[in-house]
């Protein structure tokens, strides 16, 4: 195999690799041009200029890279444990990853979505969503943290989600499958048009916090929803959601929800909703959900079930839901900077419709039906459809959109990029991308002010672009500048997990206020230690709780006796370091659930079991200084029933003052 191997400062492009493998998009050879690699490159010591929020999909994590170098800064959990983060482990945060049905450690989370205010990115919030333990969860972009966690009942596949409106008002939920709702839930299966029922949640988000709370679901038709935008501008008010499976098929889908023609994409006129629950309408339903909220100040989370949605049924409350008819199930439903046009892209289908929100409303004043679906009026296809873009490529699946009035276009099966212009649906250039690529994504691309610049591919498959690493290839994003005529590939980097959906935000809207430290005298955490001499050991009944301090480069206290098998000790660990970048990390001999990383001022709790009788060592983790391998210490572990009396030193042994 010959393999041209070029030193560029950035990455290394192989070329000739190629020549090995088969089924690849025509023209690779020439795909990556002349100043590529000038710019994708940032110099060491320089920051990129956007931060990339990306989807970890299976991984249920979030990670963050900068763009346009594809470094990668960050792994975010989210809703999967983290022992890089210590998430899910300690015992501050378990109460994050709490849901109806208890602990769940691993979820899938599909779509980041960035807070707006003005349909603008501000920089404050990240929303992301579990897709199979139905959740969405707000991200606090100060400290890259999880903060709230909302989980959302009458609802399985919670994919079309999360998705925010021009102001975040609302961060918003669909079903992908309908479920039996309510008191008959032990139902066939083969009762899914009589039983089964799809939703989409409102989940309002307090401006001032962040804090969310289900405002209202509403009753659907049983569908698949899959994708969904908020209106902005002239369309703010309303929300698109794509939907498929409106043969309403509970078996061998791929064969039976490919029957029709067209599904839909549903309109909702959500200022409409908010009428109806301020007048008193819907039915409050008994149902049961998590909601779970990190307190920055304690640096604990706390997990609270809640009992009670308000639903409203679209039947019963007119003028609030309409259907329009979409080809062949639709995936993606995107909206463009205007407000204007509605973008629906049906994975079988061979044009991309365009829809024009003016239309949908005079179609709708006119009430230009075309009949019902399940109680709930079909708009004429004609009469709200602005154009079709002709022969784009095979399989669409997402759109998003420039500065410039262009539409960025992904292409599954013909694995590639599509540029079109919204106005007149004009295709204008295509480049492939390596391989099958699902989402994409332009900086500020779902906002009102997309930042353009670039496109990035999400791919599905990598096959042959990287070193091989055994059955599992690294998923991987591809980065194209869009600033000329022409879409040029820049760069391939690896990502974690599956990326599904990303966002890219001016780094300048989020560097500024990235938190450096947690305040030691803001900490109120019950179980700090806010100074060695509050460093201490107590016992309560078979519960031993260590208030213990860490400081360069020394545990506050480092040896331990009195510990018997059978108890439960509590490692509460204050970092006392107020500088930034200086965690400590502490870790127990034999501890079979976690380890702790904490952050400068902060306090996390490790929980330990000792079943043996011994002499454990524990050590800091994180090397925080010359000396960090002299941070360790001790535990004495006796037998059940010893009278070995609890004490606790650094240095000097003193008596214990709880003795
Ligand atoms: S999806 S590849 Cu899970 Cu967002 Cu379209
Ligand atoms: Cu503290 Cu290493």
């Amino acid at each position: 195999m010959k393999q041209i191997t070029l030193k560029l400062p950035v990455a290394i492009i192989l070329i000739g690799f190629f020549a090995a493998v088969g089924c690849k998009p025509k023209g690779m050879q020439t795909a990556v041009q002349g100043d590529a690699a000038v710019k994708a490159y940032v110099a060491p010591g320089k920051y990129d200029e956007f931060y990339n929020f990306v989807s970890g999909g299976f991984s249920g994590q979030m990670s963050v890279y900068g763009l346009p170098s594809g470094r990668l800064f960050r792994v975010i959990p989210v809703f999967s444990v983290d022992p890089e983060k210590g998430y899910g482990y300690s015992e501050e945060t378990k109460p994050m990853l709490n849901t109806s049905h208890g602990f769940v450690p691993w979820d899938d989370l599909h779509h980041p979505a960035l807070s707006t205010k003005d349909g603008i990115h501000d920089g404050r919030w990240a929303f992301g969503n579990a897709n199979n333990t139905p959740r969405i969860a707000r991200l606090d972009l100060k400290t890259f943290r999880t903060v709230e966690i909302i989980e959302i009942p009458n609802s399985g596949g919670n994919h079309s989600s999360p998705f925010i409106t021009e102001n975040t008002e609302y961060v918003v939920a669909g079903t992908r499958f309908s479920v039996p709702m309510g008191d008959k839930v032990d139902v066939p299966i083969e009762s899914y048009k009589e039983n089964f029922r799809g939703t989409v949640s409102f989940i309002s988000v307090d401006p001032n916090n962040g804090n969310m709370n289900i405002a209202f679901q509403l009753m659907l038709p049983g569908v698949n929803f899959d994708l969904a935008r908020a209106g902005k501008g002239k369309s703010h008010g309303w929300f698109f959601f794509s939907c498929y499976n409106s043969e309403q098929a509970n078996t061998l889908l791929e064969v039976n929800a490919s029957q029709k023609d067209k599904d839909f994409i549903m309109a909702v006129n959500w200022k409409k909703a908010e009428e109806y629950v301020k007048s008193g309408k819907g039915m409050k339903k008994t149902v049961r959900y998590a909601h779970n909220v990190y307190n920055e100040e304690t640096h604990m989370a706390t997990s609270e079930i809640k009992t009670e949605v308000l639903v409203l049924d679209p039947k019963e409350l007119p003028d609030m839901v309409y259907f329009m008819p979409c080809p062949k199930s639709p995936h993606g439903c995107d909206t463009d900077p205007t407000g204007e046009y509605i973008v629906g892209s049906g994975k079988l289908a061979a044009v991309i419709p365009v829809f024009s929100f003016t239309k949908i409303q005079a179609a709708i004043e006119q009430k230009n039906f075309d009949g019902e679906f399940e109680g709930i009026p079909v708009l004429k296809y004609d009469a709200v459809l602005h154009g079709e873009v002709q022969k784009p490529g095979l399989g669409p699946l997402h759109t998003e959109f420039d500065d410039k009035g262009n539409a960025y276009t992904s292409f599954f099966v013909s694995s590639e990029i599509v540029k079109w212009r919204v106005s007149d649906l004009t295709v204008l250039d295509r480049v492939p991308t390596y391989y099958s690529i699902g989402h994409l994504c332009v900086p500020g691309g779902p906002t009102k002010k997309p930042w353009g610049k670039y496109v990035i591919a999400y791919n599905k498959i990598t096959k042959d672009r990287y070193l091989p690493t055994g059955p599992e290839l690294t998923q991987s994003a591809q980065l194209y500048s869009i600033d000329g005529d022409k879409m040029k590939l820049l760069l391939d980097f690896p990502t974690i997990g599956e990326p599904h959906y990303a966002e890219a935000i001016p780094a300048e809207l989020i560097k500024p206020n990235s938190t450096k430290i947690y305040k030691l005298e803001e900490n109120k955490n019950p179980y700090a230690a806010l100074g060695e001499k509050n460093a201490r050991v107590e016992r309560k009944g078979n519960e031993v709780h260590v208030y213990m301090t860490s400081i360069r480069s020394h545990f506050v206290p480092d040896n331990i006796e009195g510990v018997k098998v059978g108890d439960v000790v509590y490692f509460h660990v204050t970092n006392l370091e107020q500088d930034w970048d200086v965690p400590h990390g502490f870790a127990v001999k034999g501890a079979n659930n976690a380890e702790l990383l904490i952050m400068p001022g902060e306090t996390q709790t490790l929980m330990w079991k000792p079943e043996r009788v011994g002499v454990f060592p524990m050590y800091c983790t994180d090397f925080c200084s010359a000396l960090h391998q002299e941070m360790q210490g001790y535990v004495r572990v006796s037998p059940a029933g010893s009278n070995v009396p609890l004490t606790f030193s650094t240095g000097a042994k003193k008596a214990n003052p709880a003795q």
